[in-house]
């Protein structure tokens, strides 16, 4: 067996026996010394083992970043059993398959998204605990025992001490499962080990962002994703910095006030965020406190990253990593910035492009990107064909198409398939396409990504009606994809169209869609 690890254990307690407790770990609503997490972390897991979970069991988090979802999640590495954070813009009916998916017996929710719990419940035969933080009408199927957050977590203090203690996991072992359309439809769980949080810490954090323990770091993107619980949580505690916490949406507005009050040294941000905060009458010295921004998600345009500098005086790297991957294993670095490329392999990781033989290409030809390094997922939850497709021995097949130059940058290209990256999170086309197919005036569609004003790829729609063609408008159609599936899967416009352009033998030419809507 691989040798004792818990990502717990190495992310907080370690500080604690360090002597390092009195450090400030989290500011959220509250803020937390490592101690002080320490102590509400073992009092979780006391919580969740009193709870009946064994090693393995899934407990689903859907939750707002702040210190009690930092606690749930490192909770459930301590007790051996696996955080699911799972995002929070999912619909009931959305959330629900994925909790029956993931098999979880337990569900931790806040106060903002008990509705969509309420209705998750419904449809998860297996969750027998659901612990609400905050207050909330929360509605339990028969069988299933409600807590509040702050009466679980002092059941779990009062549990005996052998419950609260750190469970000795192995590297091997389950962690951290995080789903993701990824290349094909239907979110599945990425199946991440502990060693594999150690491996991230110890490669882009520590030798792409130098991340030191005065550091004080600030994510646009929420901990549910794979680039948010690392820039949040990995991150900061692998080596006793600050992690600053926001639980609401994080308008340019908002972020200014955190960053005025709280100075980041590091500031993780998206493509989409670096443009509306250029479109922002904020002032120039806004991110004075911050030593170096990061970028992942989607490319950052050459003029994003320009601009940015140029206003603001700081720096933005820009990489690339995946949910299969954990985080970035491709990236500028602080002291080499190729605009317009992702710079070059994060140490710890090694690349190959290939063509469609899956034989190497030379600089300056474009084919398939695959990346290997430790912190590689194990596979899809019960997706073997998925899972098959996607992880190829050592080596994780990342979908996109890039091609490296003479000086060993890499840029990207785009997607080796018809998926769709917007604001840097997956949209199936054909899930959108679906939920289109379901409004009566529509008889055909295409959905693909299409640039807007700053280089970023939004899902637009071309749609052909039928039947009640007068009577539905472009903003209907979007409103009926908002109130069927998450609002980020929405089409950002909808165009309509006599019919939608075909092969001869009436197959849908999406690059031709694409073309028509570029243009
Ligand atoms: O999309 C990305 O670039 C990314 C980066 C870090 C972690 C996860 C993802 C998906």
């Amino acid at each position: 067996m691989a040798d004792y690890f818990n990502a717990a254990e190495y992310l907080v307690s370690r500080r604690v026996t360090d002597g390092d407790g009195d450090r400030v770990a989290a500011v959220g609503t509250t803020t937390v010394t490592y101690a002080q997490l320490d102590e509400l972390v073992g009092n979780v897991a006391g919580a969740f083992r009193s709870a009946g979970l064994h090693r393995d069991d899934r407990v689903l988090i859907v939750m707002a970043d702040d210190v009690p979802m930092l606690a749930a999640i490192l909770g459930a590495m301590r007790a051996g059993v696996v955080a699911v954070p799972v995002s929070t813009m999912f619909t009931g009916e959305e959330l629900g398959k994925i909790a029956a998916d993931s098999g979880a017996h337990v569900v931790v929710a806040s106060t903002e998204f008990v509705d969509a719990v309420n209705t998750a419940l419904t449809l998860a035969p297996d969750v027998g605990t659901v612990v609400l933080d905050g207050a909330g009408d929360l509605k339990v199927p028969d069988g299933v025992t409600p807590w509040s957050w702050p009466a679980f977590a002092a059941h779990g203090a009062a549990a005996a001490p052998d419950l609260r203690e750190t469970v000795h996991t192995a590297d091997d072992s389950w962690g951290l499962w995080l789903y993701t359309s990824g290349t094909t439809g239907f979110p599945k769980a990425a199946m991440h080990r502990h060693a594999n949080i150690r491996h991230v810490c110890e490669t882009y954090a520590s030798r792409v962002l130098g991340i030191r323990s005065d550091d004080r770091g600030f994510s646009i993107a929420k901990m549910f994703f794979a680039y948010g619980i690392g820039n949040s949580v990995f991150f900061p505690l692998s080596v006793g910095a600050t992690t600053i916490l926001e639980r609401g949406r994080p308008t340019p507005a908002v972020v200014a006030e955190r960053v005025g009050a709280e100075k980041p040294t590091i500031f993780f941000g998206v493509p989409t965020f670096f443009a509306a905060l250029l479109n922002s009458d904020l002032p120039d010295d806004t991110f004075a406190s911050v030593r170096i921004a990061t970028s992942a998600g989607e490319p950052l345009p050459a003029p994003l990253l320009k601009r940015f500098k140029e206003r603001f005086g700081v720096d933005i790297l820009d990489g690339i990593g995946s949910t299969e991957a954990l985080h970035i294993f491709l990236s500028n670095r602080p002291d080499a910035i190729a605009p317009g490329t992702t710079g070059t392999a994060v140490p710890g990781y090694d690349l190959r492009i290939v063509d469609d033989d899956g034989e190497p290409v030379e600089d300056g030809t474009p084919g398939a990107l695959h990346v290997r390094g430790e912190s590689i997922a194990l596979g899809y939850w019960r997706r073997t064909d998925a899972t098959r497709q996607v992880f190829r021995g050592e080596w994780l097949i990342t979908g996109d198409t890039y091609v490296r130059d003479e000086n060993g940058n890499y840029t990207c290209l785009g997607r080796n398939s018809d998926m769709i990256k917007a604001g840097g999170i997956w949209v199936s086309p054909s899930e959108v396409e679906s939920r289109l197919l379901e409004h009566p005036a529509i008889v055909e569609v295409a959905v693909v990504g299409v640039a807007d004003d700053d280089g970023l790829d939004k899902p637009v729609a071309a749609v052909v009606l039928g039947g009640d063609t007068d009577t539905v408008t472009e903003a209907e159609l979007v409103t009926w994809c908002r109130d069927g599936m998450a609002h980020f899967k929405a089409p950002r416009r909808i165009i309509f169209t006599p019919e939608l352009p075909k092969t001869a033998t009436g197959k849908l030419q999406r690059f031709r869609v694409r073309e028509q809507l570029s243009g």
